[in-house]
């Protein structure tokens, strides 16, 4: 094959340089080197996997069902690989991973154990300099991010953690075994998706167990099980219409449509199809059997009550209940977490909770943790504390753009991007389920293939026109964080602090990181975007439509 290769300077040694080798690097290697492409792509771990490499936590597992969050893209792949459980838990995902780089030959595309650490714009020659952590620095018409919106943790900001010299560990880079906590008294500090896989399991090793809650989230049950070989038959006979739907769904999954709002339906009936929702569980669970429950808040407090509910039968004791039951949000407005056992590990004996909001922690001294009304002491601290999410991997690159202004700086008053994939001011930077992308509220995986499809398309383009800069406009840029606003602005995600807004990370600006109008849509829009020559993408400069225009409100 013939390289597709622009007239690319000789300083350049590749055409692109991709960061990590998660769900996105991988696929975005294949399919641009399928291309002809030239690619080097440099992943921080020593190995693939990104998000599945890391968070090995006891209990970790993807809370969106295996037979979609996984690749698409090749219908001999997904008629080979079977997947063992409805949710399939981190080590198989992983061996997943590490089975599509052996079948598509991706290592040797990679240079592990080596992070981008910084990357600029020079606009003389029209290609990313990028610089790695062993000094090297590399050349590359492309720079495009696979680094994950999830990969970079939080900063430990959990106050006197440096004086504790017992055993400290993080859900997000664990480094030991669950033998290492046997009957050891275990602190665990924070309840979200990650403590609450890991607490039930905990529980089960320590001595004692104390969960350090700051805000009771909505667990629903995970409903976890085998896979039958029937269903496997079924849905590998089924995987090119599954895939087609979740590709036009609004999360990235297939989802039975739901049309009818909470208050249409008799008191009876709504609980009625809370409980089946609840026992069917899946993505979003019961918070979307109603089609008003993220915009209604009287509508939401039905579904809230409902689990408030569930809590208060499932826990015994009535103190520890109502320190569990979310009121601080409405059901859905914040990520949904689903567990296995989780409010039932409440009634053990060697579990006890500790609300954050009704003690602060003070401080932690050699061997406890002291918060305002008390001191605990501990032998182990798990830190389940969250992520710098989004902007945490980005600005870790250290761009800086065209005008010499860092990415940090040029978002520091509020996140913006091109449709999540591009930034104005920083030429041939792309973004693989960015910032602004449905990335945030969807199953990743499709909204990953997506991405690098449409990158990939948008390159042959530019190189079809003879073009060697690809920007976004700072108008079309404009309008997409608008519209993005615009669409989120309605519904109960605008209202709570949470990670998608950025609420829990000191100092970060506040911005929702994701368009809510649904994978489906976005698709669409994008694909009539390229079929209309790319409103709102300059080639060298030259705009054809410095705008994106109305094409939002055109697409259904
Ligand atoms: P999350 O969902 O951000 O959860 C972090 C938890 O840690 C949450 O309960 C936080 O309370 C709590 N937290 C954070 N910082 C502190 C401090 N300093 N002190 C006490 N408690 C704290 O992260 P996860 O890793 O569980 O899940 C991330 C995503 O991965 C998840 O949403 C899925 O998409 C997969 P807060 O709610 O901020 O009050």
């Amino acid at each position: 094959m013939n390289s597709p290769s622009l007239s690319t300077p000789a300083t350049a040694a590749v055409d692109v340089i991709g960061v990590g080798a998660g769900f996105s690097g991988l696929y975005l290697a294949h399919r641009l080197t399928t291309a002809g492409w030239t690619f080097a792509g440099f992943e921080a771990g020593p190995d693939v996997g990104g998000t599945w490499f890391w968070n090995t936590y006891p209990g970790a597992r993807c809370d969106v069902e295996s037979i979609y969050y996984s690749y698409s893209f090749d219908e001999t792949l997904q008629q080979e690989w079977t997947w063992s459980q409805r949710f399939a838990p981190q080590a198989e995902i992983l061996s997943y991973i590490n089975h599509v780089a052996d079948r598509f030959d991706l290592r040797k595309h990679f240079t592990f154990d080596t992070r981008v650490v910084g990357a600029t714009w020079n606009a003389a020659d029209r290609l990313w300099e990028v610089q790695l952590d062993n000094g090297e620095t590399r050349r590359s018409r492309y720079l495009i991010s696979g680094a994950g919106g999830l990969s970079t943790p939080k900063d430990f900001d959990v106050p006197g953690l440096e004086n504790f010299t017992g055993l400290q560990v993080s859900t997000s880079r664990w480094n030991i075994s669950l033998d290492d906590l046997a009957g050891k008294r275990v602190a665990v500090i924070g309840t979200g998706s990650s403590g609450v896989q890991a607490i039930p399991l905990i529980a089960q090793v320590a001595g004692h167990l104390t969960v350090f809650q700051r805000t009771p989230n909505y667990v629903m049950p995970a409903r976890n099980a085998a896979l039958a070989t029937e269903q496997i038959d079924s849905i590998k006979n089924d995987y090119p219409t599954i895939r087609e739907e979740c590709r036009h769904s609004p999360g990235g999954i297939p989802e039975y449509p739901v049309t009818d709002n909470a208050f249409d339906v008799s008191d009876e009936e709504r609980q009625r199809r809370y409980e089946a929702a609840y026992e069917r569980s899946g993505f979003n669970g019961v918070g979307a059997e109603f089609a008003d429950l993220l915009t209604n808040p009287e509508a939401n407090r039905t579904a809230s009550e409902f689990i408030h509910d569930k809590i208060r039968k499932i826990v015994e004791d009535p103190a520890t209940a109502e320190l569990l039951v979310p009121k601080y949000h409405p059901l859905g407005a914040k990520r949904s977490v689903f567990g296995t056992d989780y409010y039932e590990t409440y009634n053990r004996p060697n579990v006890s909770l500790v609300s954050l909001r009704d003690e602060p922690i003070q401080t932690m001294t050699e061997n406890a943790i002291v918060t305002s009304k008390g001191t605990y002491e501990v032998d182990a601290v798990v830190l389940a504390i969250g992520f710098d999410a989004f902007t945490g991997p980005l600005y870790g690159l250290d761009l800086t753009g065209a005008s010499g202004r860092k990415l940090q700086d040029a978002w520091r008053d509020g996140i913006r991007s091109y449709l999540g994939m591009m930034a104005a001011d920083f030429p041939n930077f792309f973004m693989v389920g960015g910032p602004l992308s449905p990335a945030l509220v969807s199953n990743v995986v499709v909204t990953i293939e997506q991405a690098v499809d449409w990158i990939a398309e948008l390159l042959e383009h530019a190189r079809d026109n003879d073009a060697a800069v690809i920007e976004a406009t700072a108008e079309a840029e404009e309008e997409w964080v608008n519209i993005t606003e615009a669409t989120v602005a309605p519904t109960l995600y605008a209202t709570t602090d949470s990670w998608y807004r950025g609420s829990n990370v000191d100092g970060k600006p506040d911005t929702f990181m994701g368009y809510v109008g649904g994978v489906g849509k976005y698709r669409r829009m994008c694909t009539e975007i390229a079929k209309r020559g790319y409103p709102g993408v300059q080639l060298d400069g030259e705009a054809q439509s410095r705008h994106l225009g109305p094409i939002h409100q055109e697409i259904s």
